[in-house]
């Protein structure tokens, strides 16, 4: 092992404690984006080839990438909307008139998650405080003029929420505007490297971590080569002051090959290798953006118990959940949005405490007659979810290992109707929140 492997693998540590029963989070995309808040609603990241990706990007946050390609829809829409304005005039039109950060992180207590990652710097380079370098080009100086990053901090640590921080150390259009990416590997080859980006990502990162003690860094794409070390503005030094101050602290896996992370991640139906990893968290948006999309309606979205669907299915595997939310131009959620978040708060008062802290069941259940189900094992019992695909009622047969008797845990959600040798009848309930919770034993 080389010096510098040997100094980036003496960061590893054991997963701290709350994030080992933290099955769910919630990630806040916002930005000057929430006010065009278009993309086309082409499909989920994973499933749609690259070049149609780039040129009808669903994700809201690359509207800025989307609109530099020519004769993109998106492009069509800037010049037809905004008669083809400077994008840092969007800056200007966001106005976060109705935003209360309490609010906000009510509801994300609401929802059952435990901790929340709010954006600070997505790939368009406008912070969301008043970020160092960045003169008056940010949140505070212009548009809602507000320290977004802080209030939500504020509000998350008054309500024991934890607090991760997304920044986009692998891309800024600002810093490096570059030709529109068409490809994944346009997007990593063009990225700024240098030096002197190092040391902006790095003070941005820094202030980050001193102002408001974040629990996990969650960087996105990459971090600039050039400061991929231990000396002074390097990486390596950045995580050293990160678990310094913050000892049960995390950070994400997207700061580049032959670094550090704490966790895996996913998004929607791409990276799934990561998820063997020990430690791993899923992330996707309620639709198929992360940004607001108001071209998005209830068809491209989860609704609650489609959402426990997915938590479920994720948790059962070993991950972690992080679910985004992707607030108005003027601070407030979408209604879908909100109902999403309440309906699976709804289901997660009972659930959570069988999600919370579970593993992966050893043991092996289906479910025919259209039925759906996900097994863990916690405090020492497997526990089911048993639902269906579109959350319809009526029986489902379940089969497998689930020696011992079978109970609801809510009986109003759905009851076991019969045994049979390796398996039983439950009757799904017409109206609840998601899948049915039944312990077994
Ligand atoms: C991706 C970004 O490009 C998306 O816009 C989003 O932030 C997602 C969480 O990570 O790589």
């Amino acid at each position: 092992m080389s010096a510098a492997d040997s100094r980036w693998a003496a960061l590893r540590r054991p997963t701290p404690e709350w994030f080992t029963t933290a099955p769910f989070g919630i990630f806040i995309h916002w930005g000057a984006t929430s006010v065009p808040a278009w993309a086309e609603p082409t499909g989920e990241f994973g499933t749609v080839d690259d070049h149609e990706w780039f040129t009808h990007n669903p994700y809201v946050e690359w509207y800025l990438n989307t609109i530099r390609i020519d004769g993109s829809p998106a492009q069509r829409h800037h010049a037809e909307e905004f008669g083809g304005a400077d994008y840092d005039d969007l800056l200007d039109l966001w106005g976060a008139e109705r935003f209360d950060a309490d609010d906000v992180v009510d509801l994300i207590v609401a929802s059952g998650a435990d901790y929340v990652v709010p954006t600070t710097k997505h790939h368009d380079g406008i912070p969301l405080w008043d970020a160092p370098g960045t003169g008056t080009r940010n949140t505070v100086h212009r548009g809602p003029r507000r320290d977004i990053v802080g209030e939500l901090s504020s509000a998350a640590k008054a309500r024991d929420l934890r607090l991760g921080l997304y920044y986009s150390g692998g891309l800024d259009w600002h810093v490096r505007p570059g030709p529109p990416a068409l490809t994944h590997e346009e997007v990593h080859d063009n990225r700024p490297s240098d030096a002197e980006y190092a040391a902006y990502a790095y003070d941005h990162v820094r202030d980050l971590v001193d102002r408001y003690d974040p629990d996990i860094l969650w960087n996105d794409i990459n971090w600039p080569d050039e400061g991929k070390h231990f000396g002074d503005h390097g990486l390596g030094e950045l995580f050293e002051h990160f678990y310094a101050r913050r000892p049960d602290g995390l950070v994400n896996d997207r700061w580049g090959d032959g670094t550090h992370h704490d966790y895996a991640t996913s998004e929607y139906q791409t990276a799934l290798e990561n998820e063997s990893e020990a430690q791993w968290e899923n992330c996707r948006g309620i639709g198929y953006s992360f940004g607001y999309n108001r071209l998005e309606g209830a068809e491209h979205y989860l609704d609650g118990a489609g959402i426990a669907r997915h938590l479920t299915d994720v948790v059962s595997r070993g991950g972690h959940f992080l679910l985004n939310i992707g607030p108005k131009a003027d601070g407030t959620i979408p209604e879908l949005q909100r109902s999403a978040l309440l309906g699976v708060g709804r289901w997660m008062r009972v659930a959570k405490p069988f999600l919370a802290g579970s593993r992966p069941s050893q043991g092996a259940v289906v479910a025919s007659d259209g039925g759906w189900v996900r097994a863990v094992e916690s405090g020492g019992r497997v526990v089911l979810f048993v639902d269906r695909p579109d959350g319809a009622s009526g029986p489902v047969t379940v089969r497998g290992d689930v020696a011992g008797p079978v109970r609801g845990v809510e009986p109003a959600w759905g009851e076991v109707t019969s045994r049979t040798d390796d398996g039983f009848v439950v009757d799904l309930a017409e109206g609840r929140p998601g899948p049915a919770v039944l312990v077994v034993g």
